[in-house]
């Protein structure tokens, strides 16, 4: 086996050649782990993207226009100024983001579909050329031994949809059900694995609550639930027409962004108070999506504010998943049990409790313990995957041109320790896709915050491995925390 050297991880002019010819395991030097530090064989390690966050070319081949353009190019919405429009040209440099895939050794690539991309309108005759480039992708990936999992829509409404009233219209769920349907007659030849809906909570509530992301609107608590609930709809009806397309074998889940309480002190009444307190947190997204109804805390919270509920949309909404995909970032609380109603109480943090470069990601790694932990307890689940996990950094080349990003390979370790005692006590915890493979546009941040493993220089788009790239590389090939 080669040695990892500094070269393998760090060229600053043939990044993807310097991987590419690296062609094996890294040289750790290490004994061999205990079993009981290792992941189980078997264990999917992939990396994550979306759409309008790195694939740029928003006017090529007939692509419409999203509700994000329209808002990126609203003054003063994006702290630097930048829309997505051009992310990072993964649209015509796939092959090479391909590659740097299969330099760290993943198995699987966690991407999504434009919807603007194949119905121009969000809705009608769809795009001829609209899958063109997914085809491309897919077959790549394939090519490379990497497992394409899809995601449908990770937040670039078409805009047509918007001006019709977005998700505050049970048409925009009717639609994502008829485009779904329709990307999955078409990429289920080769795509097994479907996610509908990236993070419910996030769009819905910094979009519509907030006004923090597209499409910029903080609507009173009546119109917001409504649009809460018919994105949980369209998680059902995707999840439908995942079923009612795929081939055999294929399979479906959300990818949402659990809030996680946490036990402040391990005791059984603490961690029974901490499921509590989580299935109410996620009330409104994946709680209804595994129970098929609200909790009652919750619709006494909401009162007249509730959302109107058609007769057949609980058996929809709570159609039958295969897995879980939690997006896990930070913990939301830490709780201790309380004998009176609800059974917990919540502990504020502490003014001086740390956190990443992005001030909402406070630390907390052992939120990737208790999130898995959580579902399957509360839920049964069979099949847990960690959908998206990472964090943003300062990100500076050095003098050298390297970005040594210390404090992101601190913090991944520290995560994926607590996520390996999971999967050492039996939480079926089966994959992990870190957030993510390059730097991208992050939303409202634009391209000032950088969550990549891969640091993209914007002025050239020229690639270049971080040292966490090093690092997730020698997770891979231990199949432990490195
Ligand atoms: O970049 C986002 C992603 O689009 C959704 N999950 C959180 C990431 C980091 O903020």
């Amino acid at each position: 086996m080669p040695p990892l050297t500094r070269r393998a991880w760090m060229t600053a002019a043939g990044a993807t050649a310097a991987y590419d010819t690296a062609n094996a395991t890294p040289r750790l030097g290490a004994p061999a782990l205990p079993a009981r530090l290792q992941f189980p064989e078997g264990f999917l390690w992939g990396t994550a993207t979306s759409a309008y966050q790195v694939e740029g070319a928003a006017e090529v081949d007939g692509r419409g226009l999203s509700v994000w353009e329209a808002f990126a190019r609203q003054p003063g919405r994006i702290r630097d100024g930048s829309t997505g429009a051009g992310g990072v040209d993964h649209f015509h440099r796939y092959e090479e983001d391909v590659a740097l895939m299969k330099a760290l050794g993943v198995r699987a690539y966690r991407f999504s579909v434009a919807w603007p991309r194949v119905f121009q309108d969000g809705a009608g005759a769809a795009n001829p050329k609209g899958l063109d480039f997914y085809d491309r992708l897919v077959d790549s990936l394939l090519a490379s031994g990497i497992e394409p999992y899809a995601t449908l829509y990770h937040w670039d409404l078409p805009q047509a949809l918007q001006a019709r009233g977005g998700w505050e219209s049970r048409d925009t769920a009717e639609a994502f059900g008829a485009y779904a349907a329709h990307v999955v007659r078409r990429l289920g030849d080769r795509v097994h694995r479907f996610f509908p809906l990236n993070e419910i909570r996030a769009f819905i509530q910094e979009g519509y609550g907030n006004g923090i992301f597209a499409p910029g609107l903080t609507l009173p608590p009546a119109r917001l639930n409504q649009a809460r609930h018919h994105a949980v709809l369209a998680h059902g009806l995707g999840v439908q027409a995942v079923r009612a397309n795929g081939r055999a074998g294929t399979i479906v889940g959300p990818a949402e962004n659990i809030a996680v309480a946490l036990p402040s002190v391990e005791t059984d009444d603490n961690v029974r108070a901490a499921e509590i307190a989580t299935r109410e947190l996620n009330a409104p997204y994946l709680t209804v999506m595994m129970e098929g109804r609200y909790t009652d805390a919750w619709l006494a919270a909401q009162g007249a504010d509730a959302p109107r509920v058609a007769p057949g949309d609980p058996a929809i909404i709570s159609s039958k998943v295969d897995f879980v995909g939690l997006n896990v970032y930070t913990p939301s609380e830490y709780v201790l049990a309380s004998e009176s109603s609800p059974g917990f109480i919540t502990l504020p943090l502490p003014a001086s409790h740390p956190h990443m470069a992005s001030s909402w990601l406070k630390l907390g790694p052992e939120a990737l313990y208790w999130a898995p932990r959580h579902v399957e307890r509360l839920w049964g689940a069979k099949e847990i995957f960690i959908t998206e996990n990472g964090t943003s950094s300062a990100d500076e080349p050095a003098a050298d041109g390297t970005v040594y990003d210390l404090d992101r390979v601190m913090y991944l370790r520290n995560c994926l320790i607590h996520l390996q005692r999971a999967t050492a006590e039996g939480v079926p915890v089966r994959g992990y896709f870190l957030w993510s493979l390059l730097d991208n546009f992050e939303w409202a941040d634009g391209y000032a915050t950088r969550f990549g493993l891969v640091h993209v220089d914007y002025d050239t788009l020229k690639r270049t491995p971080k040292l966490s790239a090093a690092f997730y590389r020698a997770v891979i090939a231990r199949n432990a925390p490195a």
